[in-house]
């Protein structure tokens, strides 16, 4: 499949407030959050991946092993712990997020040189699309 990896702007964000609502987030982060074009810097070292989502007011930086459940702490979003586990499923990077909030993870695939993201959590979805820089 196509490398995820590289540096990627959103073009498109679409329910991020229905996400973060259902991650229990407060009007006043909703409110910057939704304003901000984020990047995603996507790194690749062997079998290790970094994925950081950055931004003028905030990042996020997350980093795993395939197939290896790891604990995960969501710091500076809804500042929960989770236990993250990802693995590829086809050609979708997958991130199944089990802890107090039910039905939450992401999903990240290339297509027609986009990256897409569906972040879910608790029957909301939000859709975010990048391009390349
Ligand atoms: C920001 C700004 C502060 C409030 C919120 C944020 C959301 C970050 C998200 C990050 C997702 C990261 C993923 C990483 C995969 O490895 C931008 C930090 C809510 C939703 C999916």
């Amino acid at each position: 499949p196509a490398s995820i990896c590289g540096t990627w702007e959103m073009i498109s964000n679409v329910n991020f407030e229905g996400y973060m609502m259902a991650l229990g987030i407060g009007p006043y982060l909703r409110k910057i959050a939704l304003r901000l074009k984020l990047k995603k810097v996507i790194e690749q070292h062997g079998d290790l991946y970094v994925i950081k989502t950055v931004s003028t007011f905030r990042n996020y930086t997350f980093s795993f092993k395939l197939n290896q459940e790891i604990e995960e702490f969501t710091q500076g979003l809804d500042n929960r712990h989770v236990k993250s586990l990802v693995t590829w499923e086809g050609n979708k990077l997958v991130c199944v997020q089990t802890g107090e909030k039910k039905n939450r993870g992401w999903t990240h695939w290339i297509e027609d040189d986009k990256l897409h993201l569906e972040l879910y959590c608790e029957g909301e979805l939000c859709r975010q699309v990048f391009k390349k820089k």
